[in-house]
C-alpha cells in the first residue's frame, strides 16, 4: 500500500478572488491559490487516501503536479501509521469508536486542539468497579455529536449550541489517541509510572488533553506526568479524596488528592461539591473546600474565583459523583444531595472562563451502575459544553 496522506489540520480558506481560492497555512503562515476544481479535489481529502487512488475522471490534465504543488506547501500531508515512528501510541489501543466519531485517531490525534485519552482502570476503587468501560461508552455516546469539516473554511465545524446561542468548538481540531494500555496483574505502581510516562511523551505541545476515567486515582499519575508546575487543582467531588495514606501501599481513589497534596508542583487543590460526615476533618495546607451552597450563590462563587490565584494553571477533575445520584446513579460510591446538571455546568463556565485549564479528567463514570445511560449521557453533556467555554477563552 502507498503512503495516505490528507488534508492538513492547518490549513483554511480565507475567500475567494478572481485568481481562485485562497488558502493559508497556519503552521507554516504561507498562502496558497488553487482553483475552485482543486479545492473540490482537496475536499476528497478530508479522509486519508493514497495518491494515486483518485480516479481518472476528475478532469485534471495535469493531475500529478496539482498534487505535487498541493503537498510541497504542506496542504496535503502524509498520514503516519499508528505506532511507525513513534513510541506513545504503543501505550494505547485503537479506539473502537472514536470520540465524536473523529478520523484523527492514534498518532494522527497527538497534533490536535483537543485530544481525548481513554484510561479504563478500576482497580483502585473501594466501592464498585465498572468505570473502566466508560471511556468507550463515552464514545459511543458521543457518536450524537459527529466531528465534521466545514465545507467552504476546511476547518472544524463545530456545533451550534441552541441554550448559548453560539457555535462552540469551532475551528477546534479533535483527535482520539485511544484507551491506555495496562495488563491488571501489574503492579499498581507500575501501571501508575506508565501512565505517567505516557502523559509526559503525549502532551509536550499546546493540546489540551481530557482524560476519561476510569477510577479517581488515575489522577495522580497524570498530574505528574503533565507539568513540572507550579499548577492548582481544580476538583469537582462529592468526596475529597483525603483519605489516609498507609506506607508500603500504593494510593487509591480514596486517597487520590492526599497524594496529590504531597506534589511540589500543585500549589492548591479547590474542592467544589464536597458533602458527608467526618468524624475528624481537618484542612491540610493546600486544600480549599468549597461547599454546595457557595456552587449554588453566583456572588458567593464569584467571590470565591476572585481569589483563585490568577497567573496559575489549573488542573480540572471532574468526579461524575458530584452530581446527586438522581440524575447521576452510575458511579461507584454514590452521595446524596448532590449537584445537578445544571449547578455543576454552570459552576464549571464560571470558573473555566476565568481561569486557565492546562488539561482535565472525568473520573468515576461507572457503566455497570449507570441504569439507561443518564450518567452517561449526562456526564457527556456536561463536558461537551465544558470543553465549549474552556476552549471560546483560549489564547
Ligand atoms: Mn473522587
Amino acid at each position: 500500500m502507498s503512503e495516505l496522506f490528507q488534508l492538513s489540520h492547518y490549513v483554511r480558506a480565507e475567500g475567494t478572488s478572481s485568481a481562485g481560492v485562497h488558502l493559508y497555512h497556519e503552521q507554516t503562515g504561507t498562502s496558497t491559490v488553487i482553483s475552485p476544481q482543486t479545492l473540490e479535489l482537496l475536499k476528497m481529502f478530508k479522509e486519508p487516501k493514497e495518491l494515486d487512488s483518485l480516479p481518472n475522471q476528475l478532469g485534471f490534465p495535469h493531475l500529478p503536479s496539482v498534487l505535487e504543488r498541493l503537498c510541497k506547501d504542506k496542504v496535503l500531508m502524509p498520514v503516519r501509521h499508528q505506532g511507525e515512528d513513534d513510541a506513545t501510541v504503543g501505550y494505547c489501543e485503537p479506539p473502537v469508536v472514536p470520540f465524536l466519531l473523529t478520523p484523527n485517531v492514534g498518532t494522527r490525534a497527538r497534533n490536535c486542539d483537543l485530544v481525548f485519552v481513554g484510561v479504563p482502570f478500576d482497580l483502585a476503587s473501594t466501592g464498585f468497579s465498572g468505570s473502566r468501560a466508560a471511556p468507550t461508552s463515552l464514545r459511543r455516546w458521543s457518536q450524537s455529536m459527529p466531528y465534521r469539516i466545514n465545507n467552504e473554511t476546511l476547518r472544524p465545524a463545530g456545533w451550534y449550541c441552541v441554550e448559548r446561542n453560539e457555535r462552540i468548538l469551532e475551528g477546534v481540531t479533535i483527535g482520539d489517541l485511544g484507551n491506555f494500555k495496562f495488563d491488571p496483574a501489574e503492579p499498581l505502581k507500575d501501571i501508575y509510572q506508565r501512565i505517567t510516562e505516557f502523559v509526559a511523551q503525549s502532551f509536550t505541545g499546546s493540546s489540551f488533553p481530557v482524560f476519561i476515567g476510569g477510577d479517581h486515582a488515575i489522577t495522580y499519575p497524570i498530574i505528574c506526568g503533565l507539568t513540572a508546575g507550579p499548577v492548582g487543582i481544580i476538583q469537582f467531588d462529592a468526596h475529597t479524596d483525603f483519605a489516609e495514606l498507609h506506607p508500603n501501599r500504593e494510593h487509591h481513589h480514596g486517597n487520590v488528592m492526599r497524594r496529590a497534596n504531597e506534589l511540589a508542583q500543585v500549589c492548591a487543590i479547590y474542592q467544589f461539591g464536597v458533602s458527608g460526615y467526618f468524624p475528624r476533618f481537618r484542612l491540610e495546607n493546600k486544600q480549599h473546600v468549597v461547599p454546595r451552597i457557595v456552587i449554588r450563590d453566583p456572588h458567593a462563587l464569584e467571590t470565591l474565583i476572585e481569589r483563585m490565584p490568577a497567573d496559575l494553571d489549573y488542573y480540572l477533575s471532574v468526579d461524575v459523583d458530584v452530581m446527586d445520584p438522581t440524575f447521576a446513579p452510575g458511579t461507584g460510591t454514590p452521595m446524596p444531595g448532590g449537584l445537578s446538571p445544571e449547578e455543576l455546568e454552570a459552576a464549571l463556565a464560571a470558573i473555566v472562563s476565568k481561569r486557565k485549564i492546562i488539561a482535565m479528567d472525568l473520573v468515576e463514570l461507572n457503566i455497570d451502575r449507570d441504569f439507561h445511560l443518564n450518567t452517561c449521557m449526562t456526564a457527556f453533556h456536561v463536558l461537551a459544553s465544558t470543553l465549549g467555554t474552556v476552549f471560546k477563552y483560549r489564547d
